[in-house]
């Protein structure tokens, strides 16, 4: 009862706890946070799991925008766990790559914007998983790297893909063939984050631009994201079919027909207080045979 009352105090109003990952929802925004601070929120298996199992609770008709963060000061997610992986086969290799792919996949295609907070380390899984996310912002203090070469394995969560449609194939490139880190600045310059904030204001600036996007048409949104995902790797002919089909849709929604009828009906409140304004004109009048009466002076 004690930590119901608190949760809401903090403007919590529903938590899942499972044991590495933390799910909250503060109205209409929710925050997940990878809680394995003690290996830098790495990600194996049992991570993976309960992020898929959180992103299927999620009720997206009422949760607008989705916030992933990781948990304490250093670390955003510093990549898939490589003690799991040391002693995999090839055909275990191949298994895991996949289990995170799908996961990621249903971060990239989940109806609701996901916005990552990069708080600290974003390395191998951890760049993916930022990846993955429809926008990124990060703390000043946050690397980014794919490192996986130097152990010997190529990115294996969407690295190899998503890096070079964010920041172009040479970069890219450079980025996983030398398995060099980059920092926040860097990062900002190439495009892989769209903003970088002091590391204690990380995560209201991420809420702030939770509640901007919410405050748009939640139908709008799903569909603006569906026609930029689906159409983005197509000839654009296709592409232009998938917007028309995804624009067409959000006629006659609720919100579609309310929020353009109270854009007609301000309109016609602008056009009164501009009729208002123009019946005052013998004010300006007046001032206009003042000028005329100083000039003949
Ligand atoms: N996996 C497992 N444990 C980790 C990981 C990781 N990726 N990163 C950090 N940890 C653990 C450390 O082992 C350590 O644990 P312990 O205290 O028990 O020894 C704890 O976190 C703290 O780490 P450090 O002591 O190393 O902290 P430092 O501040 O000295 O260094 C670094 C921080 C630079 C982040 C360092 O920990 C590091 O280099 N970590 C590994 C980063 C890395 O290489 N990540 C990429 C992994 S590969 C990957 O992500 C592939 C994704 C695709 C998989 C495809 C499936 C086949």
């Amino acid at each position: 009862m004690k930590s119901t009352i608190f949760l809401l105090c903090l403007g919590i109003i529903f938590s899942i706890q499972a044991e590495f990952v933390k799910y909250e929802e503060e109205t209409d925004i929710a925050i997940l946070t990878i809680n394995r601070p003690r290996a830098l929120n790495a990600l194996n298996s049992q991570v993976l799991d309960e992020i898929d199992k959180v992103l299927e609770s999620i009720d997206t008709e009422k949760i607008r925008v989705l916030i992933i963060t990781g948990e304490g000061q250093r670390s955003f997610v510093a990549g898939a766990d490589i003690a799991e992986m040391s002693t995999l086969t090839k055909v275990q290799g191949a298994e895991f790559s996949k289990k995170g792919n799908d996961v990621f996949r249903k971060i990239e295609t989940f109806p609701i914007p996901v916005i990552a907070a990069i708080n600290g380390y974003a390395l191998g899984g951890g760049c993916e998983l930022a990846m993955s996310c429809d926008i990124r912002i990060c703390s000043e203090n946050a690397i980014f790297g794919q490192p996986e070469v130097g152990l010997g394995i190529t990115p294996g969560f969407g690295g190899t893909q998503r890096l070079a449609r964010l920041v172009g194939l040479g970069m890219a490139k450079q980025m996983i063939f030398t398995a060099q880190n980059i920092r926040s600045d860097e990062a900002y310059r190439i495009g892989l984050v769209n903003a970088v904030h002091p590391k204690e204001e990380l995560l209201n600036e991420a809420k702030k631009l939770a509640t901007t996007i919410a405050k748009n048409g939640a139908n709008a949104i799903k569909n603006s994201k569906k026609a930029i995902n689906d159409g983005y790797q197509m000839e654009i002919d296709k592409a232009i079919q998938i917007e028309e089909q995804l624009f067409g849709e959000c006629f006659q929604s609720d919100e579609q027909v309310e929020r353009m009828k109270n854009f007609l009906e301000k309109g016609k409140k602008r056009q009164t207080k501009k009729e208002d304004k123009s019946e005052e004109k013998p004010k300006n009048l007046r001032t206009e045979e003042k000028k005329e009466a100083e000039k003949e002076k």
